[in-house]
């Protein structure tokens, strides 16, 4: 009854190439088996050498301690300071003049920070924010635009021990102001605008909108970015050159306790108010570290570009501290995928030679339904990695990125984490894993994934069930701000010392993981559950449809009903007649039981701001209810509107 039927079979499988295994940082089975194993039996081994590669300002004492479960410490009795781990250890040789940020604004202006100069900048800011009274242990709020002025704020924080709590450039007032309140903040930071689709973003606007009644909120430092208008706070607005201008560059790292909380990062529960995950300061950063280094097999002569915002915890681990702490070069992009053409992506990849490019599939269907016209103007010869993250990626679109993007030639690695998890959990390894189109392959080192029934026992091989964590991993979340119990009941009562993850999902014969998305979204029809995910990447796989999201509906006879939403690209216009043939197609490429009981044609579906669909309020759009949830992640709340009026 538990069990998620899984109804989709991909048999390709595409081996790392010889040139590619042969000069990557972990090159065979033989090795990645024998650290895998050793992360599972003996971790203390494992994560205690890994941990002494960063620099400590005072040892660690032990491992892990976990008898406070399921709250965990790790590497207990330690001191060190995400900005010595980032910034710092590479200030000694010769990557101090090596370039660490690679940044263009959507206008298309460049700069370059190298590390040394990014370090001044971190001290000066961080002496900026001193000087205005903020301290160890206080919160600061963040909503920036992707400047470089955003990373050096998020390690000035560091820097001085004030957890950070970005909120991404698009949320609303009324969701700042849920935050900052939530997070108890008492400064923050913004700029003027951000530029977006040629237009700035008035962030300090909408700043100014959510701290009307924020009295405990004492400075606002704004970024000049656009030079639009701003309104402005006597005694509490602070312009950030005037403020950097006035400050030295000498400020000390703060001795950071291992266990004290370096970030909150809030993310939308499927109900209620935002969560705000708490990360802390040494296991986070041995984590991103670790995997930064491993699953992009990131060189000292490579180009890294991750295409998401800080204001989600990919662009906190996978822009700032994972690669920054291995001393990559990290490209970072301000602007829209499509200004001011649909090719600027691969204009970016030439232009700045990018090597590594970590992206999302939502991303990845967009630039498949722009056309291959845009990324064959460019040279893109200079990839040799992909990645990718965020949802499951259906294997058209896989191996769509695979031949047009990658050129057969790079590797993809699909991983699999959350915002909870801090870093990567499962993914291939690039130089030794057989990748398979729409599976994140093999857990990380350290993580103890199994798919599980309903009572928590393990299911055999290709049984969709549940994804849980048997291990505690350093870079796990430690809570819920504020929430205690709502960290246990959410991730603990499910399963009894397991970490429960929210997904499900199945293990093949070859212990590859194929994520099946939130089991909140298991369709369930005529007693048979099927992963929303399945039916979506079988309808997908026709030629017409760009996009799919499908949900249950109430059903008399089979209890629920399949309605999918499909958006078609320039091959196909929605009728009568595409309706029945795709409905068709599912029954042929799954079986007459996943066969959609309705096809509406969509626009756009409603997306997360960060890119995820929301199945849940689909919901309520094929069932006729109006929406009552939470839809203040929602990305374009037009399509919403539009969606609904399609019933009319
Ligand atoms: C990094 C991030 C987490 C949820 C997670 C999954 C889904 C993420 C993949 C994926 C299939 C992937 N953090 N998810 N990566 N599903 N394959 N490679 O996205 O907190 O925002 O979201 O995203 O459902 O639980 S997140």
């Amino acid at each position: 009854m538990s069990q998620i039927e899984s109804v989709l079979h991909e048999t390709r499988s595409f081996p790392p190439s010889e040139a590619f295994r042969a000069a990557a940082r972990i090159s065979s089975a033989e090795e990645y088996e024998r650290l895998y194993r050793e992360s599972l039996d003996d971790p203390e081994a494992f994560w205690g050498r890994i941990a002494r590669e960063l620099p400590w300002i005072e040892p660690f004492e032990e491992v892990l301690d976990w008898s406070g479960a399921p709250v965990a410490r790790w590497f207990t009795g330690g001191k060190t300071n995400a900005s010595l781990v980032c910034v710092d250890r590479h200030l000694d040789g010769p990557r101090a003049d090596k370039t660490a940020i690679l940044w263009e604004g959507e206008p298309g202006d460049v700069r370059t920070l190298t590390y040394a100069e990014l370090g001044a900048e971190v001290r000066r800011f961080a002496n900026a924010l001193k000087a205005r009274g903020v301290k160890k242990g206080d919160r600061v709020a963040i909503y920036m635009p992707m400047v470089p002025e955003l990373a050096i704020a998020v390690l000035a924080c560091a820097r001085i021990g004030a957890p950070h709590s970005v909120i991404f450039g698009g949320f609303s007032a009324q969701s700042i102001k849920d935050r900052v309140e939530d997070g108890g903040c008492t400064a923050v930071i913004t700029a003027d605008g951000g530029w977006r689709r040629g237009k700035p973003l008035p962030l300090k606007a909408t700043v100014d909108e959510a701290l009307v009644h924020a009295k405990d909120v004492h400075t606002v430092f704004c970024v000049r970015r656009c030079e639009n208008d701003v309104d402005w706070v006597e005694g509490r607005d602070v312009w950030w050159h005037d403020a950097v201008a006035a400050a030295d560059d000498d400020c000390p790292p703060e001795p950071m306790d291992s266990e004290d909380t370096l970030f909150l990062l809030y993310t939308s529960g499927s109900t209620g108010k935002p969560k705000g995950i708490q990360h802390t300061t040494a296991g986070y950063l041995v984590g991103a570290y670790l995997t930064s280094r491993y699953v992009f097999d990131l060189r000292d002569d490579d180009v890294y570009w991750c295409t998401a915002d800080i204001g989600w915890v990919t662009g906190h681990s996978y822009i700032v501290y994972g690669p920054l702490a291995n001393g990559a070069t990290v490209v970072m992009y301000e602007g829209a995928p499509n200004e001011p053409h649909p090719g600027r992506f691969w204009e970016l990849v030439q232009k700045h030679k990018v090597t590594v490019l970590y992206t999302a599939p939502t991303a990845i269907r967009a630039f498949m339904k722009w056309g291959d016209e845009h990324p064959a103007k460019f040279d893109l010869s200079t990839l040799r990695l992909l990645g990718t993250v965020g949802e499951p990626i259906n294997p058209e679109a896989w191996m769509w990125y695979r031949r047009t993007i990658g050129g057969e030639r790079c590797p993809i690695v699909d991983t699999w984490w959350q915002t909870e998890t801090g870093a990567i959990m499962i993914t291939p390894l690039p130089g030794v894993t057989a990748t398979k189109p729409g599976s994140a392959t093999r857990p990380f080192f350290g993580v103890d994934a199994a798919v599980v029934d309903e009572e928590g026992n393990e299911l055999g091989p290709n049984e969709g069930g549940l994804l849980v964590l048997r291990k505690p991993w350093p870079s796990m979340l430690r809570g819920i701000w504020g929430d205690p119990e709502r960290y246990r009941e959410t991730y603990w009562s499910r399963f009894p010392g397991l970490y429960f993850a929210g997904d499900g999902a199945r293990k093949d014969e070859d212990g590859c993981f194929w994520i099946m998305g939130r089991v909140d979204d298991v369709l369930n029809v005529s007693g048979h559950r099927l992963s929303t995910m399945e039916v979506e990447s079988a309808l997908v796989s026709h030629e017409a449809v760009v996009e799919a999201a499908v949900v249950a509906r109430p059903d008399e006879l089979t209890g629920e009903a399949i309605c999918a939403f499909v958006t078609v690209g320039a091959g196909g216009e929605p009728s009568d007649a595409l309706r029945d043939a795709l409905k068709e197609h599912v029954a042929v490429e799954i079986g007459k039981l996943a066969r959609p009981a309705e096809v509406r044609f969509a626009e756009a579906l409603p997306k997360t701001r960060s890119g995820k669909i929301m199945r849940r309020l689909l919901r309520d759009i094929a069932a006729g209810r109006e929406t009552v949830q939470d839809t203040t992640t929602l990305e374009d709340y037009s399509v919403l509107a539009r969606l609904r009026g399609d019933e009319e």
